[in-house]
């Protein structure tokens, strides 16, 4: 099936699919066409199943808001982040000069960036908001490498469908399909409004998804893996977020 036809039949078919017997008749169109979320699971699993499907056929190219330059937060609210472990703070002590990120999994040349790699690579910039799930939110300016690229200059092969990525704080690892990841603003950001991405805002490089919610927005990257599957990660569910009860999917 095109991709238009494909669409027009899943959407009409989650259009009608409502109540009790239309979330198991989505949940079936969505395996049909591989969409399904890994934290499907569960009590909540036919919801997210349904949320994450429609969203995807729906909106996989949209973009999120972003806004002038008069309405950049004065006063940006960096949420409290787990200390630094003595790694981080001896790599913050030197500039992070030795500062890395590796990539690996399903590309052709796996590759370990440094920032000043990273820099040499095309740069986007984008005026958009972090909204976290407790509520509060903050626009800010956003200047990186989009993670686009960094697939690009590693190879990703054909059978990758998510990436997965992974900080300092060894808590907080998430991940992200080929829609996402190949987006133009998802960004490895290193720097933002004035100045270089300051260690509260998850300096020296944090990867911005501003299409999900905040907690996708994962400080202090140092690796990231192309996978086909989300299976061998973690408990399989696709991030920390899910393990803590949260979606995997977090789109806005
Ligand atoms: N490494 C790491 N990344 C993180 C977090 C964290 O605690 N550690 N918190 C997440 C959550 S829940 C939100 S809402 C945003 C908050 O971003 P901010 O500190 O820039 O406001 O960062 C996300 N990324
Ligand atoms: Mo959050």
């Amino acid at each position: 099936m095109n991709n238009i036809s494909r669409r027009k039949a899943l959407t009409s078919g989650l259009a009608t699919a409502t109540g009790f017997a239309g979330i198991a008749a989505a949940a079936r169109l969505a395996r049909r066409y591989r969409l399904i979320p890994p934290d499907s699971g569960g009590i909540y699993g036919p919801g997210e199943t349904l949320t994450y499907a429609a969203q995807r056929i729906l909106t996989a190219h949209s973009l999120a808001r972003e806004f002038p330059r008069s309405m950049i937060s004065k006063v940006p609210f960096a949420n409290e982040t787990s200390p630094r472990n003595e790694a981080f703070q001896r790599l913050q002590a030197s500039g992070f000069k030795d500062w890395r990120l590796a990539v690996d999994g399903l590309v052709a040349n796996p590759v370990s960036f440094s920032l000043a790699d990273l820099r040499r690579l095309p740069v986007h910039s984008q005026i958009t908001e972090v909204v976290c799930e407790e509520g509060w939110s903050y626009i800010a300016e956003w200047i990186g490498t989009p993670l686009v690229e960094v697939l690009k200059a590693a190879g990703i092969l054909p059978p990758a469908r998510y990436v997965v990525y992974f900080s300092t704080d060894r808590d907080w690892w998430d991940s992200i399909d080929m829609a996402d990841a190949l987006h133009p603003q998802t960004l490895l950001t290193w720097a933002m409004n004035d100045g270089d991405l300051a260690v509260p805002f998850g300096g020296p490089l944090r990867l911005r998804v501003p299409r999900q919610l905040g907690y996708k927005s994962v400080k202090y990257i140092t690796r990231l893996t192309a996978a086909d599957s989300l299976k061998g990660f973690g408990k399989g569910l696709g991030s920390a977020s899910p393990e803590g009860g949260y979606a995997w999917y977090a789109g806005i």
